[in-house]
């Protein structure tokens, strides 16, 4: 895992976008974002279990896997959006950019590889892409029926009562 402000600048959303200003995983956790390294999997499970996540399903996101599907596929993931539920994702293998906004409305790049484990909190700007090497493997998590509706980002969102907790959450 690595974290830093993405650089803004124009193309490939599936590069770096590495501005070289780094953040710790504490200021991660000040957006309500937690990480995880989890080398084995009894380590997801004791997450899992702690937080009453009962199931989990595997997505491989690659041109093999998807088709002509894939360059949808991967644009929808990049369409900012909040869910009303947390996101849990595991790395399996390969890598790929979680995007979260800051306090600021900046964005934040979070890059994942294989055994790290993130969770976003409910009501948080995201988006998700592959990076050039256009492959991940990832275990998601959920509670109970796998319902991560994207809600895309629109201003009567900030009325949403999950972004309100969201935000009301991280104030002093
Ligand atoms: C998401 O929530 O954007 C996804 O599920 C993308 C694939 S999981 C790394
Ligand atoms: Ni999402």
């Amino acid at each position: 895992m690595k974290a830093y402000w993405y650089d803004n600048a124009e193309g490939d959303q599936r590069l770096d976008h590495d501005s070289g200003k780094y953040l710790p995983t504490d200021y991660l956790e000040k957006l309500g974002v937690i990480y995880h390294r989890c080398p084995a999997i009894s380590d997801v499970d004791t997450i899992a279990n702690a937080r009453s996540y009962k199931n989990r399903d595997e997505i491989t996101v690659s041109p093999e896997k998807m088709g002509d599907m894939y360059e949808e596929k991967v644009h929808m993931f990049f369409n900012e959006h909040l869910h009303e539920d947390e996101e849990i994702r595991y790395i399996l293998d390969g890598e790929g950019f979680f995007d979260v906004r800051s306090e600021q409305d900046q964005w934040v790049r979070i890059r994942l590889e294989k055994e790290d484990l993130i969770i976003l909190p409910s009501g948080i700007f995201h988006r998700f892409t592959t990076d050039t090497k256009n492959y991940i493997k990832a275990m998601r998590l959920f509670k109970d029926e796998p319902k991560w509706t994207p809600l895309n980002r629109a201003p009567d969102l900030e009325e949403n009562p999950h972004r309100k907790a969201y935000l009301q959450d991280r104030s002093p």
